[in-house]
Formats: C-alpha cells, structure tokens, sequence
C-alpha cells in the first residue's frame, strides 16, 4: 500500500456544492489542481444516492490517482471498492470498521480532543482527522474549536499522521503545517467557490512547503 499523501484533503458537501453533479465537479477540479485526498460525506443521504455518486466520484478521479474515502458507510466503501473509509466518534468504532474492510483500505478517523485521542484504537487507523481546530460553520454539531496550540498540542501527542479539519481557508494552513500536521482538510474553503481550480492552487502553495516526503 503507498503512502497516503494527506496534503490537500478535500471534503466534499452536498449543499455548498450544489448536489452531487457538483460535488463530482469541485472533486474533478481539485484533484486536477493537485487535491490529494477526496471523501464524499453526506450524512443525509440515502444508500442509492450515496453508492451513484461514489461511483461517479471513483471513476473521475481515478486518472489523477486521487483516493476516495467514504465517510461512515462501510458498506457503500465495499460495494464500489472505495480506497478508504473515515468514521467519526458516532460511527461503528474503528476496529468494527477495519475487521469489516480488511487491511488494505485507507482507515481515518476523527478526534476533536485529547480524551478521544487517548481512546483512538491508533494501531486500526491511518491516518487521524483533528478538529475543528477553528470555528466553523459547515458542521452544525461540530465539537468546540481547538484553537492552534491545543491544536499543536494533540499533533504532538498523536503517534498518526494528522490532518487538520474546521474553519480553514488560504492564509490559515502554514500555522497548521508548522504545528506538525501532514495536511489540511477543507469543506467551504473548496465546495461553492467560484473559482475552485484557483482556491486548491492557493491551499497548496501555502501547504507544500511543509510536506512530508
Ligand atoms: N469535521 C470537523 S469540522 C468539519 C468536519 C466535517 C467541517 C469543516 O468544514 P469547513 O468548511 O472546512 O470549516
């Protein structure tokens, strides 16, 4: 298995993409643009709706060797044979997960502080999706901000590679990458931008100073 390369993690989002032929756009755009990582999160959906469009997904971003992660559906991930799965602490606890998906898929998952870092089951997981670490208005039941030296703290506690999540835009990633992570995971700051291509050249031109070889 290579390594996943967490630099540029785009999330995508139903409602500030326009629906699914607008996340499968912004998807194509940014990984055309560099993006690394896409996960399709939806948490409204139904099977169908999720399994049409992870397809689609899987199949346009395959050319530029993007992986796609599923958030929360297990199944969904394994019927269309997703690269990976991201659960949070709601979802089947990762080691369900990984006993379902077996070892080769990418398995993330989500930790907002240091109480559910310590819980991390890490040697199940990949990677660990941190935040948010600023206020952010995308997740309505996100947990409270990090804040960048809470942020920097639990980076540093982490013996996973981190990508931060919530309320990141351009300007706001070199802090980040300083503070240790491996990369930047964004919703807003690339689904409903006018001008998607532009807004991933800006992320990564701020990220790939600090990335990990
Ligand atoms: N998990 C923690 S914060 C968040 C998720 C899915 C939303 C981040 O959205 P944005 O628009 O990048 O702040």
């Amino acid at each position: 298995m290579n390594r996943l390369d967490l630099s540029l993690y785009l999330v995508l989002d139903p409602d500030l993409c326009g629906g699914p032929s607008g996340m499968v756009e912004t998807a194509r755009i940014a990984a055309g643009h560099g993006a690394t990582v896409v996960q399709l999160r939806a948490p409204h959906w139904k099977k169908r709706q999720w399994l049409e469009t992870a397809t689609e997904l899987k199949r346009v971003l395959e050319p530029y060797r993007v992986p796609l992660i599923i958030n929360d559906q297990v199944d969904v991930a394994l019927a269309m044979e997703a690269e990976g799965v991201h659960v949070g602490q709601d979802d089947l606890p990762a080691s369900e997960v990984r006993r379902l998906i077996g070892p080769d898929k990418w398995l993330g998952l989500s930790v907002s502080n240091r109480q559910e870092l310590a819980a991390a089951p890490l040697q199940m997981v990949d990677y660990l999706g941190m935040g948010p670490v600023y206020p952010t208005a995308t997740k309505s039941d996100a947990a409270p901000a990090a804040g960048l030296d809470e942020f920097a703290g639990l980076v540093r506690a982490s013996a996973l590679p981190v990508v931060a999540i919530g309320g990141i835009a351009a300007g706001k990633c070199a802090p980040l990458m300083r503070a240790g992570a491996h990369g930047v995971a964004v919703v807003s700051a690339l689904c409903g931008q006018a001008d998607p291509a532009q807004a991933t050249r800006n992320l990564l031109e701020e990220i790939r100073p600090f990335t990990k070889k």
